[in-house]
């Protein structure tokens, strides 16, 4: 017998948070899986920026960008004791807890309700959501899986409210779970390591469907110190491009979209073996997209005709992972780019057409024992190449090979409290690199013209 089943993407608790092509695609793809199971699935969704009933309430539409980014309603909340110490507001991203509630009231039936989630330090947000589920929806079992709770198990075992916390990939628990708990044999299990059995996320049930997240991988071949990528997925896995084609073809003429962003942490790897035949079939089949990748790509790919490959396929937002311009912290965190490899990158993406504000280069900004100088050495190389750099905070992230200098070099608690990890907060801070000198580095560089 088929199951009710609630998707419930809950809020951000946060200093800030934009969204920049942010969708909870794993949570959609779940919830893909659980229907081609015959089973009907429900989707609420704590961030909607369309949210009928927040405007209902007269509250102002928040500003969207036509591809597919924009800001998040939000309201400024107390920030937890441990933040004090940042004066900076503090702040619930997404509709009103009783718009929720209200929405939350529609799903009486409901047998079994999914919540994810993201970064370890937006777990407020995720507690806040299971504690209305529980009010308004007492006794039905509520799981949690994502990022926060495959990170943070134990924490989120303790404090997040939910029943069920499932670690990694959900696709198989779920289903052992649905089993475990009403006797219903899956009629499908995906093979684990055949990314192209899946079916597609169910972004239908999106209120309105602004960009299309794709991710044609998962897992990354590079081992970065910081990352946790490799923790997730054992295996580097990737999809067939032309069944990824489909999958863009499919979203495009059921729902008109035509901005897609990539989440893969390793999308122009082994070109062959993905983009070229990727962007070709998409050519093949005349579709007309605009692509965004705000996950970093890999300068190391970026010769003259994949710059002309990406540009004239439509490639309007880039990002790349360059991290930091010193030789010595290239090679310890991962050694997936040198220099001379971004210089000539950039010098190809002119030429291919970009001006210098497209080219996004994203620096890791207070990683543990960095020293100021290594910043702004760093943004000097990247305007000196001709790109924008990107300031990206480091967060801590438990389980990856930096994680136990950052404990030692942290002056928080990052052991004990995922709030910590907030990279908002530059917890691995240091006298030479201070709270104060970052701020002046990123007030520099928001005036600066390209
Ligand atoms: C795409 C991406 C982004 C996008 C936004 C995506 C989004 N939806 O939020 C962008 C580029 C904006 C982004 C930004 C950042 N990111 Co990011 N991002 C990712 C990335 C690459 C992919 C996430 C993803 O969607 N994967 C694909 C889907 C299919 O997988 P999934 O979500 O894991 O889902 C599966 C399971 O988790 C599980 N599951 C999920 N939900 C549920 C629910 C239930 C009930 C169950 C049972 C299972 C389950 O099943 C799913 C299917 O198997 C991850 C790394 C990675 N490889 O996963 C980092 C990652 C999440 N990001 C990270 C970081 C550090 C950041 C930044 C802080 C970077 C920076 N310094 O600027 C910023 C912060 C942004 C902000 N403050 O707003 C860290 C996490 C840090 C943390 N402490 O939690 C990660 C893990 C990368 C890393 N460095 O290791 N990110």
């Amino acid at each position: 017998m088929s199951k009710n089943i609630l998707l419930i993407n809950p809020w951000i608790h946060d200093f800030a948070a934009y969204d920049f092509w942010l969708k909870p695609l794993g949570l959609l793809y779940l919830g893909g899986l659980l229907r081609a199971n015959g089973h009907e699935v429900s989707y609420l969704d704590c961030l909607d920026p369309y949210s009928p009933l927040m405007l209902e309430k007269g509250i102002r539409a928040p500003r969207r960008h036509a591809h597919g980014h924009g800001r998040f309603f939000r309201r400024v909340i107390e920030k937890p004791s441990c933040l004090q110490s940042l004066p900076r507001s503090y702040c619930r991203y997404g509709i009103d807890p009783d718009v929720f509630s209200m929405e939350l009231a529609k799903y009486k039936n409901t047998d079994l309700v999914l919540v994810t989630s993201m970064m370890t330090y937006w777990y407020p947000g995720v507690a806040e959501a299971i504690r209305i589920v529980r009010d308004i929806l007492p006794g039905i079992p509520v799981v949690l899986g994502g990022k926060y709770a495959s990170l943070c198990f134990d924490h989120a075992t303790a404090f997040s409210g939910a029943d069920y916390v499932i670690r990694g990939r959900g696709e198989k628990p779920v289903l052992d779970l649905i089993e475990n708990l009403f006797g219903e044999t899956p009629a499908f299990v995906p093979p684990e390591d055949n990314l192209d059995a899946l079916p597609y996320p169910a972004f239908d049930l999106l209120r309105r469907i602004d960009q299309i997240p794709v991710t044609t991988s998962l897992g990354c071949p590079y081992r970065c110190s910081y990352c946790s990528s490799h923790l997730f997925y054992k295996k580097y896995l990737r999809r067939d491009p032309v069944l990824v084609a489909c999958e863009i073809e499919h979203w495009q003429k059921s729902s008109g979209v035509t901005d897609f962003s990539f989440y893969d942490d390793a999308l122009l790897v082994d070109p062959e073996g993905m983009i070229i035949p990727l962007l070709a079939e998409i050519k093949r089949r005349n579709l007309s997209c605009r692509f965004h990748c705000p996950n970093g790509l890999h300068v190391r790919s970026i010769d003259k005709d994949m710059s002309r490959l990406l540009f004239n396929a439509g490639f309007k937002t880039i990002r790349f992972g360059f991290e930091t311009a010193d030789f010595q912290c290239q090679k310890d965190t991962g050694g997936k780019v040198q220099n001379d490899e971004l210089h000539s990158a950039v010098i190809h993406l002119k030429n291919a057409g970009y001006a210098s504000a497209d080219i996004g280069v994203y620096l890791l900004c207070g990683i543990p024992g960095q020293k100021a100088a290594d910043v702004l050495q760093s943004i000097d190389f990247v305007l000196q190449c001709g790109a924008k750099p990107v300031l990206a905070e480091y967060s801590p992230i438990p389980g990856t090979k930096m994680w136990p200098d950052a404990v030692s070099a942290s002056i928080f608690d990052i052991e004990d409290e995922p709030l910590y990890h907030n990279n908002s907060l530059l917890c691995c801070r240091n006298e030479d690199f201070s709270y104060e000198v970052y701020s002046g580095i990123k007030a520099k560089l928001k005036g600066w013209v390209y």
